[in-house]
């Protein structure tokens, strides 16, 4: 599924709607076969003027509709988000190697972490807002996976994280697991967001370690999220802080058009 979506557009409006909604409709790994077909069923382009209350008469209706769309996408693509359906996995033998570097940066420019001093902030919606060190966090029990990384610029690798499960140390810190979203703010000065349902899903980790190692500093030491279910940049790197919050956070790509929900 290709996500990225320029925020403005000259196109005619019609063919941008059509691109929309087959997007929308898109073969989606983790999204089952009958909503999809309601999807596909629905979603039409009458449907959405419908939805979105615009007529699609010039390119400005056309924009204003868009930005409706890319409201109801994050909506439809969190009410497509199948919570058990998992990603593949892939035997060690399938790991891409080496695996490729990408930050908004070079790789010369990545962001080298004292291990020593470092502590993960916890804050929000949180019972236990205290901050963790890596030894800590390394105590904790640890889940590994093989998993394949798309990013949006047109590469994909295979990769292994392993690390903390997500979903456990939400428990563990007390958080309100109702809230809406989970935000991290990075080392680099990157950040992002994601919906609750997402940072609970079974094979999301709070990645330790790279292909069995520490996290090196360009897979993003001391800590990563690791996502198999979204795409490259809803996996933030360097993480300094997590919070949760009801408070639509955005992220450095998703402010500047990408789509927020970025995932299947
Ligand atoms: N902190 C931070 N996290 C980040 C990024 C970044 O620039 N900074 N880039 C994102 C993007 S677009 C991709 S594709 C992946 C790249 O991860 P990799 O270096 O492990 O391949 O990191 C994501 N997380
Ligand atoms: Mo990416």
């Amino acid at each position: 599924m290709k996500i990225k979506t320029p925020v403005h557009l000259s196109l005619d409006g019609n063919a941008v709607l059509k691109e929309a909604v087959a997007r929308l409709a898109h073969a989606n790994p983790a999204m089952g076969e009958s909503r999809r077909n309601f999807l596909r069923q629905t979603l039409t382009l009458g449907g959405l003027s419908m939805l979105t209350g615009c007529t699609l008469v010039d390119e400005d209706s056309a924009e204003t509709v868009l930005t409706h769309i890319s409201r109801l996408n994050d909506q439809a693509q969190a009410w497509l988000f199948d919570p058990k359906r998992l990603a593949p996995t892939y035997p060690d033998a399938m790991i891409t190697r080496p695996f490729p570097f990408n930050a908004f940066y070079s790789e010369s420019e990545v962001h080298e972490v004292d291990a020593s001093t470092f502590r993960l902030e916890v804050t929000g919606l949180v019972a236990d807002r205290r901050r963790w060190s890596l030894p800590e966090l390394r105590a904790m029990p640890q889940i590994d996976q093989v998993t394949r990384h798309i990013c949006v610029e047109g590469w994909s690798a295979i990769g292994k994280w392993g690390g903390v499960s997500f979903a456990s140390f939400l428990r563990l810190v007390g958080a309100d697991l109702s809230a809406k979203y989970v935000g991290f703010k990075c080392v680099d000065d990157y950040y992002t967001s994601i919906d609750m349902p997402t940072a609970l899903h079974p094979q999301t980790t709070l990645a330790l370690t790279y292909d069995g190692q520490p996290l090196p500093p360009k897979y993003g030491f001391p800590m990563k999220l690791r996502i198999p279910t979204k795409l490259g940049y809803k996996n933030p790197k360097h993480i300094q802080a997590i919070f949760v919050t009801n408070t639509y956070p955005g992220g450095y790509w998703e402010d500047q058009g990408y789509n927020w929900f970025g995932g299947s």
